[in-house]
């Protein structure tokens, strides 16, 4: 078969090395502004190692065809390329089955999928949709549509003022009404590494199904979707050091083979008379259309990668990154960090007294450093701390210690020029 995925060159590496792995990231070293690129934005979209970019290059130059839909040489190839990629995502979450897996464009469109299929069977009036306080948009509008279509209420699980779920208000929210919970991982506006086993575990007790949006999770924790026993699980390429526009949902196969489909056309079907269509089985039922291929295939690669590296060593790199960035940003004199839960991943969101945070992002950009100002896509999260906005420096594992001290001294500068 076609050598779908380029290999990454990382055979020989023992343990982990910054160093060695920012050769990976071709953009790591650009110049931005005549500065060398420091890229703190990875919450918002992650780079991509040449492993990646090679393979999409390679399946457009060698492989491009249409998929399930050929008895010609590339598509046949393209199709087995297309479901590999699928199987890495299956043994990358711990599925059971690639069958529970479904191609989306990402955590976003994964989540509608579910509000609008599961949600608008299953939901009626007087239920209700747990979601929590830490919420990104794509996890409280499709379920606040949902609930104003089928006159069900939208509860939400408030938060500390450090940015940890308060449990004890989560018991209470539960009820005979509740019918779905639907929760974030982490927080990409604050960083709190939500204690989602428990979540999940409560409402197993009353037998409520959980999603868990891993947009950020999947890029900074070890995920095992049986372990963790969540219903459904979505997250995107991108921030996976994969391409964009692709991305995927995971869900138990007998809810999936409950569900209807999201969207209909080609290739979701079985049989079609102008009387009536049968819909094909899972994964198939929920991917209407040509898919996004070389994206689906780039996403394979981008989790090839994550494997050579090894999520534990990523892990433990990464905490170093986030307790030597929380404590050089705690000794400047008016800084002050949102979100201090005990359990945080490598990610910081902070305010300056009387510096707005989009002139925090335009210095430190004139810095060649690269960090997302703004609400977030959270803006419950701006109005629980009664701020209009953060801004958000976002750690990967290809960042280092010397990066943030550009950081720091990118922050000096801007108390200089508007302190
Ligand atoms: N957060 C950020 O800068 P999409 O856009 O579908 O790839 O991901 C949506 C999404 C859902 N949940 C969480 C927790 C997220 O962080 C995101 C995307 C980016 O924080 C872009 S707004």
């Amino acid at each position: 078969m076609y050598q779908t995925t380029v290999q990454p060159n990382l055979k020989t590496i023992e343990a982990f090395d910054v160093e060695r792995v920012r050769q990976d990231f071709p953009i790591l070293q650009r110049l931005i502004n005549g500065k060398p690129l420091v890229y703190l934005d990875n919450a918002a979209t992650s780079q991509k190692p040449y492993s990646v970019i090679d393979t999409v290059r390679d399946y457009y130059s060698m492989l491009n065809s249409n998929v399930h839909r050929g008895v010609h040489y590339l598509s046949e190839q393209s199709t087995l390329a297309y479901e590999d990629a699928r199987l890495k995502i299956k043994e990358f979450l711990n599925a059971i089955s690639a069958c529970e897996i479904i191609y989306t464009r990402g955590a976003t469109e994964a989540i509608n999928l579910v509000a609008w299929t599961y949600g608008r069977t299953h939901i009626a009036e007087g239920d209700e949709v747990i979601i929590s306080a830490m919420e990104h948009h794509a996890n409280i509008v499709p379920w606040q549509l949902l609930c104003e279509e089928k006159k069900a209420k939208l509860k939400v699980i408030p938060m500390t003022d450090e940015g940890e779920l308060i449990m004890e208000e989560y018991d209470k929210l539960l009820s005979d009404r509740t019918k779905f919970v639907s929760i974030v991982q982490i927080s990409n506006s604050l960083g709190t590494v939500n204690p989602i086993r428990e979540v999940i575990r409560k409402a197993h007790e009353r037998n409520i199904p959980v999603l868990v949006d891993g947009a950020q999770g999947v890029s900074h924790l070890k995920v095992d979707v049986q372990e963790l026993d969540c219903d459904f699980y979505v997250f995107s390429g991108h921030k996976l050091f994969g391409p964009t526009g692709i991305g995927a949902l995971y869900g138990k196969a007998e809810l999936l083979q409950d569900m209807p489909p999201y969207q209909t056309g080609g290739d979701m079907i079985r049989s079609v008379t102008f009387e009536k269509t049968i819909f094909n089985d899972i994964p198939n039922k929920f991917e209407a259309g040509t898919p996004n291929i070389a994206g689906a295939i780039g996403l394979g690669a981008a989790i090839d990668y994550m494997k050579y590296l090894k999520m534990d060593e990523v892990a433990k790199h990464e905490k170093g990154l986030l307790e030597y960035a929380t404590q050089r940003l705690n000794e400047i004199d008016g800084v002050h960090i949102i979100g201090t839960a005990k359990n945080k991943a490598s990610l910081i969101s902070f305010v300056m007294d009387n510096i707005h945070p989009h002139d925090i992002g335009t210095i430190l950009d004139s810095e060649g450093i690269a960090i997302r100002t703004g609400h977030h896509c959270c803006q419950p999260v701006m109005q629980r701390f009664c701020i209009p906005a953060t801004a958000r420096a976002s750690f990967a594992f290809y960042n280092t210690k010397s990066e943030i001290d550009k950081l720091v001294y990118g922050i000096q500068k801007v108390i200089r020029v508007f302190g």
